[in-house]
């Protein structure tokens, strides 16, 4: 299958849920807390220098950005606003936590969740609440463990381990990788995963089948 996340397109920003595109198709969305690496995270997933901006100051992504996948934003990427940057009001963070908790508990095309941490420090307290949120209904999610290259390579597996445990602790059934925006390193099996879960939430999805072309028919009826 081509790769359908090279020609991501920024559709929006949202900071309200009703702003957001129809809740249909499949949506894959990338949460963690501020300044963990998200929009990097994003463009190098896409291949692209700039798609989701990245950040110098912690808390710059403030809104639920949009990015839409070919060939008809039936699918798409979510960055979410990341959560724990200090010098917002209260007001502020109990609007994005507003925000993020009801994006992650109403929306119905939300596939599966990409938690991203900073490999050098994994499940925060915050990070906690953000899986609470996810709730028992039980979404896919990832985690990706960032910035591994501020790490050596056993020192980055340790921490890989020691998420995985933290995480079964917590009765979460996750998948997880260690990743590097810098060094691009994990991002093919990052790839192949979001596109498995593409697949699954939406088998029948216009990705997967020639534009304009004969679609296969499905087994069951459409
Ligand atoms: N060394 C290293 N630095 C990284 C990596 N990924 C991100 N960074 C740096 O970490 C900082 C934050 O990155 P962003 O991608 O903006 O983080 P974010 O989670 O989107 O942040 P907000 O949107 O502000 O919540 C930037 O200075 C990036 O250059 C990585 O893999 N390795
Ligand atoms: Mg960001």
């Amino acid at each position: 299958m081509q790769n359908p996340f090279r020609e991501a397109e920024f559709l929006l920003g949202a900071t309200h849920l009703d702003q957001l595109p129809e809740d249909t198709g499949a949506e894959l969305a990338f949460a963690g807390r501020s300044n963990a690496g998200k929009s990097s995270a994003l463009n190098t997933l896409c291949g692209r220098k700039a798609l989701a901006r990245v950040s110098r100051t912690p808390g710059r992504t403030q809104e639920i950005n949009v990015f839409q996948l070919p060939p008809d934003g039936r699918h798409r990427l979510i960055d979410l606003p990341g959560y724990g940057y200090a010098k917002v009001t209260p007001r502020q963070r109990e609007h994005w936590n507003r925000l993020i908790g009801h994006y992650l508990r109403e929306r119905e095309s939300l596939a599966g969740l990409v938690l991203i941490m900073d490999v050098r420090h994994p499940l925060t307290p915050l990070d906690d609440n953000l899986l609470q949120w996810l709730g028992p209904q039980s979404r896919r999610l990832h985690v990706v463990l960032t910035k591994a290259d501020k790490l050596s390579r056993s020192e980055a597996q340790r921490q890989l381990y020691a998420t995985r445990k933290g995480l079964e602790d917590r009765g979460l059934d996750a998948t997880l990788q260690t990743f590097s925006a810098l060094k691009r390193e994990g991002v093919e099996d990052l790839q192949s995963l979001l596109l498995e879960w593409l697949k699954e939430a939406d088998p029948d999805a216009a990705a997967s089948r020639p534009k304009g072309g004969q679609k296969d028919a499905p087994a069951t009826g459409e």
